[in-house]
C-alpha cells in the first residue's frame, strides 16, 4: 500500500496556526463534498466498508481516531491526532475507524457525491471485487 499520509501545510504566529489544503498540490481530485464525523460515542467502531470510485481526504481536525485501511492484501493502521495531517483513503481500500476520543472531528474531503451503490459494506465481498479487478 502506497503511504497515504499528507503532511499538510500550516502557518503559525502568535495568534495561532492555519493550515490548508490546495487544488493540484495536496487535493488531487476535484472536490464534491465535504463531510465530518463527530461526536462519536466512547467504543463506537465506524466504517467497515470500501468504495468503489471515490477518493477522499480525511484529516483529524480535533481529539484523535485510528484508521484502518486495507487493500486486501494487507491492512495498516493509522493514528490520526494531529490537524497538520492528512490520510488518502483512495478508492478500492477497505476502510475501518477505531479508538474516536469523544473530542475528535474527523474532516473528509471526498471526490463525488454521497451514493450508496457506491459502498461495498461486506468483507468477502471485497475481496472478491479486489481479486476480480
Ligand atoms: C467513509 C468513512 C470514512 C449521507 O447521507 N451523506 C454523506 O455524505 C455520508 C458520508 C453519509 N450519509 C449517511 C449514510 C448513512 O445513513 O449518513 C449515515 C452514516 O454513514 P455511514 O454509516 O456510511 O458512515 P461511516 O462513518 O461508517 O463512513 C463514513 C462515510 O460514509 C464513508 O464514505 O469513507 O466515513
Amino acid at each position: 500500500m502506497e503511504l497515504p499520509l499528507i503532511k499538510l501545510r500550516s502557518v503559525g504566529d502568535e495568534r495561532g496556526f492555519l493550515a490548508f489544503l490546495e487544488e493540484n498540490e495536496e487535493i488531487t481530485f476535484q472536490v464534491k463534498r465535504i463531510y465530518y464525523l463527530f461526536n462519536t460515542s466512547e467504543g463506537v467502531s465506524r466504517g467497515f466498508h470500501a468504495h468503489k470510485e471515490l477518493d477522499q481526504i480525511a484529516i483529524c481536525v480535533a481529539g484523535s481516531c485510528e484508521m484502518l485501511l486495507d487493500d486486501g492484501g494487507s491492512r495498516e493502521t493509522f493514528v490520526l491526532r494531529s490537524p497538520e495531517i492528512g490520510l488518502r483513503i483512495a478508492r478500492g481500500i477497505w476502510r475501518e475507524m477505531h479508538n474516536f476520543s469523544r473530542d475528535c472531528v474527523l474532516l473528509v474531503l471526498a471526490s463525488e457525491l454521497y451514493d450508496e451503490e457506491d459502498y461495498i459494506r461486506d468483507y468477502d465481498e471485497f475481496i472478491g471485487w479486489v481479486n476480480k479487478a
